[in-house]
């Protein structure tokens, strides 16, 4: 299973300014963490961050080829890219909305997503872990979390 995850504009400043919304880890840190689940879950994984909301529409491109699943933190142009959420509309495969922060519980700016209507599922304020529930979601969905780990995180409730 290829996964591709994308973030948007800003998130390269994770764990450098306002650590009281945002936390204090690091995008290097996720990277680490994200591929270190995927190796342990048998996945492949391309990791990206653009600033460019055309670099970030040619990359979901791109996953037409290249990936079988997106997760993406759109950040900022979660609130007003209709060029990404037509890019996302004509991928085939599952796509999963990572925020880091609870949205719903921001200000109003902050609340509506227009990419959520193109994708599949949304995780939500879970801080940077939202990231590998994202991925496990994705393996899950797709029948691909290894044999060997145990049914109730293979399967959950039947
Ligand atoms: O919680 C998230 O993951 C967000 O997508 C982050 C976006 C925000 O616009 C969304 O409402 C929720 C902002 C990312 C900006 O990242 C920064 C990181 C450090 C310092 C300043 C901004």
């Amino acid at each position: 299973m290829r996964i591709m995850i994308i973030n948007g504009p800003n998130l390269n400043l994770l764990g450098v300014r306002e650590p009281h919304i945002y936390g204090s880890t690091t995008l290097e840190a996720i990277k680490s963490a994200c591929e270190a689940f995927a190796a342990l879950a048998g996945a492949q994984l391309s990791f990206h961050q653009s600033n460019h909301e055309g670099v970030l529409v040619d990359l979901i491109q791109s996953a037409r080829s290249d990936a079988d699943a997106i997760i993406i933190n759109p950040a900022g142009y979660s609130f007003t890219s209709v060029a990404m959420f037509d890019a996302l509309k004509i991928f085939d495969g599952p796509i999963y909305e990572v925020h880091i922060s609870n949205i719903h519980a921001r200000d109003e700016l902050h609340r509506h997503s227009k990419l959520s209507a193109a994708v599949k599922g949304v995780i939500a304020g879970l801080g940077p872990y939202g990231y590998i529930v994202a991925m496990q979601a994705v393996l899950q969905g797709a029948g691909k979390l290894p044999e060997a780990w145990p049914e109730a995180v293979r399967v959950g409730p039947q």
